[in-house]
């Protein structure tokens, strides 16, 4: 039976303890830490951890068993009260202060189911007795389930018993806070200790012991005083008891208050709704509101993009793509005879290893490098230079920019992790981002229409020209060698070859002119456009090596904040 079963499992409280209730507010919190294990300080979460760990363990060892403790300040009286309580000599009550140093347990009942108990609370073998007596008859058996513990001195000048005190203090049901006359207000009692039980009013009681010293009315007023005391701590719905160790009918209120409690069996369950109610009241200050629907806002995310395309050379891409249209389309549309002259010029994409990879789905082989059979294609390099130190300060400072954005609304303690994930990825930021350059289609991979259409009509004109050349040079040779003379056809007073050398030379000139704005326009646009594009990709690098890790932390944020709502909703 796991532990959320098993507290499920125990009996209904009447007065309000819901074992189902406490079972999801349990699980809640181990959600709750689950979530946020990977994130926070450790020390944050310690109490939790605890209380999850202790919770499985005490309800898996003994329902049937109420384990209550007598704790306060050396010479309360605690052993004398033990050994009252037992009506046996138990526990040694001294002179010397501090006397108890580790713990006494009773047991109501049989020994044995609960030494499983007192073996996980740790008290002594030697150190345990037996509340079993058949001289008793039924006297006792109003308290059958009850384990008394006698604690050593929480205030004590021995640093060991504090210890022994504090860790049994965590583990037990039920406290008897034993103060005295003298001692009641203590401000270690109070602020130390019932301060921090101020939500296990349920599963304290409070007795004012030694009580036979004071008379009946000095009695009321320090009840009174000690009541204001604990109102003042938060504990006002705990009971307050007159005790006195030496005088037997003094203790009768106090027995009945244990005989209801181990009837009830509910003080287990109420100590672990209690300390849910304290773990959940500790950690909401891990928790703010609610994380942003677009945690990590588009203008953060484009100041990113912007640094990331600067170190990754994006302008010097863009403006090769538009020198390199620039190029390819004097290459395709100019006078023949330039034509030959570009082509001879080396491609500014090329230089730069770029728009020879295929590009659909990232990067092809680089050329020599042959693909493995199975496996990625490896990835085609550009030639950019390395970002220069400017660039990756600026890029350094736009990641931090986006864990702070996120961190913002939360408390301080979420700070840290977030950093830690904006720069989880950030060693592999460069390759990302050349590969992502590589494999971007900078819309130049197909040539225009146009430009052959133009380049067409460069030929033609040049042809023309030629064909006109020819004709004259045909007409001269032919007079030069007193040949038959060509009669050219003439249209108006120019001869055909003339008109068709100057208007194939002229109108290819006027084409080249004309063209030019045009190349100009759509070197811009196809600048503009690789621009576009590889901000594109640059801007989904982004989001996967930067924003992406900051999500998942938000995420965790937003889920703890559910967990930990659900474990504070009582
Ligand atoms: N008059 C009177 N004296 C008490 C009462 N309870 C305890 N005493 C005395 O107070 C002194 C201290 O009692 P203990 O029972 O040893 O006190 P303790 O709280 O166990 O002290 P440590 O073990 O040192 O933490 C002893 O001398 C007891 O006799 C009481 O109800 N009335
Ligand atoms: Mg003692």
């Amino acid at each position: 039976m796991n532990l959320v079963d098993r507290v499920r499992d125990a009996p209904t409280d009447d007065e309000g303890v819901d074992a189902a209730r406490t079972a999801d507010r349990l699980d809640a919190l181990r959600r709750f830490l689950r979530v946020v294990d990977p994130y926070l300080p450790d020390h944050d979460l310690v109490a939790a951890h605890t209380l999850v760990e202790r919770a499985g363990n005490r309800l898996a060892l003994s329902r049937e068993h109420t384990v209550v403790a007598l704790a306060g300040s050396t010479g309360s009286g605690k052993s004398s009260l033990f050994n009252a309580l037992a009506r046996l000599k138990l526990s040694p009550v001294g002179v010397r202060r501090p006397t108890t140093g580790v713990a006494h347990a009773c047991v109501w009942g049989p020994l044995e189911p609960a030494s499983k108990l007192l073996d996980w609370i740790g008290v002594l073998p030697r150190q345990r007795f037996l509340r079993e007596s058949a001289l008793d008859g039924d006297d006792e058996a109003t308290l059958h389930g009850l384990v008394l513990l006698d604690l050593p001195d929480f205030d004590s000048v021995e640093r060991g018993h504090r210890l022994e005190a504090d860790r049994l203090l965590a583990l037990v049901d039920l406290v008897i806070w034993v103060v005295d006359p003298q001692k009641y207000g203590d401000r270690i009692l109070h602020e130390a200790y019932l301060r921090q039980f101020r939500r296990h009013a349920g599963v304290t009681i409070v007795v004012l012991n030694q009580a036979d010293r004071l008379s009946s009315s000095d009695t009321d007023l320090v009840l009174a005083d000690l009541g204001r005391l604990l109102e003042a701590d938060g504990l006002g719905g705990a009971p307050v008891l007159a005790t006195s160790a030496k005088q037997p009918g003094m203790l009768a209120d106090l027995r009945a208050a244990l005989e209801q409690t181990v009837a009830g069996r509910q003080a287990a369950l109420r100590r672990l709704a209690g300390d849910l109610e304290t773990v959940g009241e500790q950690l909401a200050a891990t928790m703010g509101p609610p994380a942003a629907e677009d945690e990590v806002d588009r203008a953060t995310v484009r100041q990113l993009a912007g640094s990331l395309a600067a170190s990754a050379g994006v302008p010097a891409v863009a403006e090769a793509a538009g020198n390199a249209y620039r190029q390819r389309a004097v290459a395709s549309t100019g006078w023949p005879l330039v034509r030959g002259l570009s082509r001879l010029r080396p491609d500014p994409l090329r230089r730069l290893h770029l728009g020879t990879a295929p590009v659909q789905g990232g990067a092809g082989p680089e050329p020599g490098v042959d693909a493995p059979p199975d496996g990625p294609a490896p990835v085609a390099r550009t030639s950019l230079p390395e970002a220069s130190a400017a660039q990756r300060a600026a890029v350094t400072l736009s990641v931090r920019a986006v864990a702070t954005r996120a961190a913002a609304p939360l408390p301080p303690v979420w700070a840290p992790p977030l950093n830690t994930a904006a720069r989880s990825r950030a060693g592999d930021l460069p390759d990302a981002l050349d590969r992502a350059v590589a494999a971007t289609d900078l819309g130049l991979r197909r040539n225009p229409l146009w430009w052959r259409a133009a380049g067409l009509l460069q030929w033609l004109l040049t042809l023309t020209a030629l064909a006109g050349l020819g004709w004259l040079i045909t007409g001269y040779a032919l007079r030069a060698l007193g040949l038959p003379q060509l009669h050219y056809p003439a249209v108006g007073a120019v001869p055909l070859p003339t008109l068709l050398l100057l208007g194939g030379l002229i109108f290819g000139v006027l084409l080249a002119l004309l063209l030019k704005p045009v190349i100009s326009a759509g070197a811009r646009r196809a600048r503009r456009r690789a621009e576009q594009r590889l901000r594109a990709a640059v801007t989904e690098v982004a989001r996967e090596y930067v924003v992406a890790p900051v999500r998942e932390v938000l995420n965790a944020y937003a889920q703890a904040r559910e967990a930990l709502i659900a474990v504070r909703s009582d």
